[in-house]
């Protein structure tokens, strides 16, 4: 009884297609919205044999333990913050953290570059693009196809975003049992060009969505966005975020969406041009966190609306001195 466990972006896409190209064996599925990177854990402590992909072992520790103990084998790739790995013979971890590799690129190591394609359609998903282009450079790639293969990245990583299942554009499994058929990415497209129209569009619709907002309130220097209670919403809000922040430099931004239990799930940007602060806005609030530049809090209660809105207008004030 085998299981393959692995993030649904297209790093953890792209990862599996490579490992299973390459090691043919049907298992049953584990995944899920990118978010949801506790997976582990719903694997079986029977399993004979697990293949995990592109998840925090930290995240997964616990789970990881006690399949091991119970003499489950287990097979580790990822780019995430591990903590202490267990000493198991029955453990094979593959754990890179530096900041230009993802999943794909460690699979594509231990493949020798076999399904090259695959893994940039990773690294691009990932946004590893130095990286990704470096890469595709070296291995002789044309640049319509390296464009196809970015392209392709940016579609699936879009399609893991959002709170659940049912906010996404295609469930992850799926679109992996439609991936895994080819050995390499264009063989996909061309094989199902409806399926790559279909997220090509999702991704081109909640743009113009979100394009079509007015801050809920704000001045020159800081602005709250409250998003609808929408799927698309909950899809583009992170990308959202970004974008803001990258066509007003001198602004911070928070982006407030609705999520299924109620409760807001905050992002907070500081300005680019001077990216310090966000951090310590978030952890005024339960359950906040993040970096100076980006932070966010993760179940901001609906009533505390505007404690917090009111914090992030004082944080970033106008014309500070
Ligand atoms: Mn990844």
């Amino acid at each position: 009884m085998g299981f393959d466990v692995f993030n649904g972006d297209a790093d953890g896409l792209t990862a599996l297609v490579q490992w299973r190209l390459a090691h043919p064996q049907s298992n049953t599925l584990v995944t899920g919205v990118k978010r949801d990177i506790e997976l582990l854990k719903q694997v079986p402590v029977e399993a004979e044999q697990v293949t995990v992909l592109d998840i925090s072992m930290a995240k997964n520790h616990e789970a990881l333990s006690a399949l091991l103990t119970s003499g489950t084998s287990v097979f580790y790739a990822d780019h995430h913050q591990s903590g202490p790995i267990p000493k198991s013979p029955r453990l094979d971890a593959h754990i890179h953290t530096r900041a230009n590799t993802c999943t794909a690129l460690i699979i594509d190591t231990l493949l020798r570059g076999r399904y090259r394609d695959w893994a940039l359609v990773g690294a691009y998903g990932d946004n590893l693009d130095r990286t990704a282009n470096a890469l595709a450079h070296q291995s002789d790639i044309e640049e319509k196809k390296r464009a196809r293969l970015e392209q392709l990245g940016h579609y699936l990583n879009y399609n893991s975003y959002g709170a659940n299942l049912d906010d996404l554009i295609m469930p992850p499994a799926i679109l992996y049992r439609h991936l895994c058929q080819f050995e390499t990415p264009d063989d996909f497209m061309l094989a199902y060009p409806d399926m790559v129209m279909e997220l090509a569009n999702a991704y081109q619709r909640d743009r113009e969505c979100a394009q079509a907002l007015t801050p809920a309130l704000g001045d020159e220097t800081a602005q709250v966005y409250l998003l609808p209670d929408a799927a698309w919403a909950r899809r583009i809000s992170g990308m959202w975020g970004n974008q803001l922040a990258n066509l007003n430099p001198d602004r911070a931004h928070a982006v407030l969406t609705p999520m299924p239990s109620g409760d807001w799930m905050v992002s907070i940007r500081a300005p680019l041009n001077q990216p310090t602060g966000a951090v310590q806005l978030a952890e005024q609030f339960k359950t906040g966190g993040g970096r100076a530049s980006a932070a966010g809090i993760n179940a901001l209660p609906h009533a505390s609306l505007s404690a917090f809105t009111s914090a992030f207008m004082a944080h970033f004030p106008a014309n500070p001195r």
